[in-house]
């Protein structure tokens, strides 16, 4: 089944100027770019985009990581696209992740983990629309 997701490039990979080296891995697995931006979140945004975590403990620590600095967001299009891109992310622990993963090449700690990826169908549709338009998607 065809299926987007929504991805993050996280502020310790644009900081270290990897979008390319990470847009290259997402394209060479064969996943379909249908929208793509570059923004900084605000606090309160990225707080409301992790809303499902907001009684862990690790909350406040997220929130401030996430809006330190700018991100691209972009949503992916392939056959079973939202764990084909969770597992070419690797697990959420670098220590953790497989190599030839992106969180293996390149994430710094659990928190500096440089992509986000929807975990479940219901999920990815609500962060699709948190960043983007009808409009803004192609196809
Ligand atoms: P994501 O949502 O960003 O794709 O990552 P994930 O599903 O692999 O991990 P999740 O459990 O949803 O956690 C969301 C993000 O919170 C940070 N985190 N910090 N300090 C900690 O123990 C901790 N655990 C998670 C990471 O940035 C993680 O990606
Ligand atoms: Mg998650």
């Amino acid at each position: 089944m065809t299926q987007r997701t929504l991805s993050i490039i996280k502020p310790d990979a644009v900081q270290r100027n990897l979008q390319g080296a990470i847009m290259k891995m997402i394209q060479d697995s064969g996943l379909k770019i249908v929208a793509m931006k570059m923004l900084r979140l605000s606090k309160d945004e990225a707080r409301g985009f992790y809303d499902v975590h907001k009684d862990r403990p690790f909350f406040d620590s997220l929130t401030d990581y996430m809006s330190s600095g700018p991100i691209v967001v972009s949503i992916l299009e392939g056959e079973n696209g939202i764990d084909k891109y969770r597992e070419i992310m690797g697990a959420t622990n670098p220590e953790n992740a497989q190599e030839g993963t992106i969180r293996k090449a390149y994430a710094l700690d659990i928190e500096k983990n440089s992509v986000h990826g929807s975990d479940a169908p219901e999920t990815a549709q609500v962060e699709m629309a948190y960043f983007f338009s009808k409009m803004e998607m192609v196809g």
